[in-house]
């Protein structure tokens, strides 16, 4: 019982650090650097947290959504944010087939536009189509997109890869898209 409850603790704070970290810093009196990075002082403070309990939220994360800086002095999450920052991930070379999760509702209209970022900076791809799976069933029944990553490299799409192994991209046209 003890660790469920230290499980819901740690989704709770866990969701509360994207929220801090990825949309509203400012919602914690924090501001967060070009690249996303706040100081590992500020925001203990911020949230009246410990050193051991931000340790276990980060170590335990499902996702790895949050990263330390090699000094382990500041933190920042890893991909999904609305405010502006530049994580300075270099392009990569994705595998030739990535995938998208998303639900019915929205198909038409991805299939008509493609995929658009919404208010995150970049479109998020899964490496596989079980994690695809997953992140659509958020919302409802999942539907799965595979991406023609290969071709788009082709056509000069850059892609990057976050430090948690998402794959960002601009945009996907609707021609390289099929249902997986
Ligand atoms: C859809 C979570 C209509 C898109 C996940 C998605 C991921 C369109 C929604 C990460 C569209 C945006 C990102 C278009 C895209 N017309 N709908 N043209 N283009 N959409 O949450 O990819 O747990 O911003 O299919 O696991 O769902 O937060 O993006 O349904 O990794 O760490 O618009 O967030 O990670 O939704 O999820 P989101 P996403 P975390």
């Amino acid at each position: 019982m003890g660790s469920r409850r230290a499980g819901a603790d740690v989704v709770r704070l866990s969701r509360r650090l994207s929220h801090v970290l990825r949309h509203a810093p400012d919602s914690a009196g924090l501001t967060l650097d070009d690249a996303g990075w706040v100081g590992v002082d500020d925001l203990l403070a911020a949230l009246q947290l410990t050193r051991s309990q931000l340790d276990d939220v980060v170590g335990r994360n499902d996702k790895r959504r949050f990263a330390f800086d090699d000094s382990g002095t500041r933190i920042r999450a890893s991909q999904g944010h609305s405010v502006p920052v530049a994580l300075g991930y270099g392009p990569a070379v994705p595998p030739d087939d990535l995938f998208h999760g998303t639900v019915e509702r929205f198909l038409a209209a991805i299939l008509a536009e493609g995929l658009r970022p919404g208010s995150r900076h970049a479109v998020h791809l899964s490496p596989n189509a079980e994690t695809a799976r997953r992140v659509g069933a958020r919302r409802g029944r999942p539907v799965v997109l595979r991406v023609d990553a290969a071709a788009m490299v082709q056509d000069g799409a850059t892609f990057t890869r976050s430090a948690n192994g998402v794959w960002l991209v601009d945009a996907v046209p609707p021609h390289r898209l099929s249902r997986a």
